[in-house]
């Protein structure tokens, strides 16, 4: 069983994209939580997405900001609509599910125990909520894949701080110190690079979700004259999803202590403590090397 705690989001869309081809319905639940943009706007794109390509998919909503402090957005990179403005096919919305996305978490947890895959692309406020309200939570599911952070100050939200943790730092801090997860850093897809080329044939074929995708990215090149000459592309919460998928997309990986900085400069940093100092924090995968080849069938639609 597959949980996406998800703000789409762009790369979100095809990540989820990714799943719902991959897996049937009855093993896939979608969470939200406010992070590209607002929760009622990531919650609407969830559900487009959701009723265009896997009707059956329950949709939760989740935490509308941050545990502290104020709701951090990043409507300059997604536009105010999380989708960089695209005009959505006439496709029934989904309904959402009438339970909280972190009850949702909670449930399945009980329900699935260690058959349960959380892949989290988006800020961790559903999930800290989840083990704050369940601490025995990150002991009885299975892999937990993270998106999130920048263990060498590439910063994407601020000067060394990757946006999803720095939108919500205590979160971060919350599950880092209890979960065991892969995390998958924003610093792995600098590396990580993938060409105009490559990325047109994630989408080339016809079938529903690479149509939808195909959209989404032509009317943002099409809206974004910048992108032309960008070389290259990370993916982002794609290459989070390919690794929940499969787990011999990562080859190698550091494995230490990460600790979230709150405030200031530390805002939303993620320190590694490459000594193992930290006693009673989980060892979290830091992914170093992937598997690119399978990493690249698992992105085509
Ligand atoms: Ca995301």
């Amino acid at each position: 069983m597959f949980l996406i705690d998800t703000d789409p989001g762009i790369d979100d869309a095809h990540a989820l994209a990714m799943a719902f081809t991959r897996l049937p319905a009855d093993r896939l639940i979608v969470t939200t939580v406010a992070g590209n943009v607002g929760i009622d706007t990531v919650t609407e794109n969830a559900c487009r997405l959701v009723g265009a390509l896997a009707p059956d998919v329950p949709v939760h909503r989740g935490a509308s900001g941050p545990l502290l402090g104020s709701v951090v957005e990043a409507a300059h990179i997604h536009g105010d609509d999380g989708m960089g403005g695209f005009a959505w096919p006439e496709r029934p919305l989904a309904s959402e599910a009438g339970t909280h996305a972190v009850q949702a978490i909670l449930d399945a947890a009980d329900r699935y125990g260690r058959d349960l895959t959380v892949v989290a692309l988006g800020p961790l406020t559903n999930l800290a909520l989840a083990i704050r309200l369940d601490p025995t939570l990150p002991t009885r599911i299975g892999r937990v894949v993270s998106m999130g952070g920048s263990p060498a100050g590439w910063g994407n939200a601020s000067m060394n701080a990757e946006f999803n943790v720095f939108a919500d730092p205590i979160a971060a801090e919350i599950v880092y110190s209890t979960t065991p997860l892969t995390l998958i850093t924003w610093d792995l897809t600098q590396r990580v690079r993938f060409s105009h080329d490559e990325l047109d044939a994630f989408w080339a074929s016809d079938s529903d979700a690479a149509r939808l995708l195909r959209g989404i990215h032509e009317h943002r090149k099409a809206s974004d004259p910048a992108i032309a000459r960008i070389p290259d592309f990370g993916r982002v919460d794609p290459l989070a999803m390919a690794i929940a998928l499969d787990e011999s997309v990562l080859v190698e990986a550091d494995r230490h202590p990460v600790v979230v900085g709150y405030g200031g400069l530390a805002h939303g940093v993620t320190a590694v403590d490459w000594k193992d100092t930290a006693m009673g924090r989980p060892h979290i995968a830091i992914p170093t090397r992937i598997d690119r080849a399978r990493a690249i069938e698992l992105f085509t639609l």
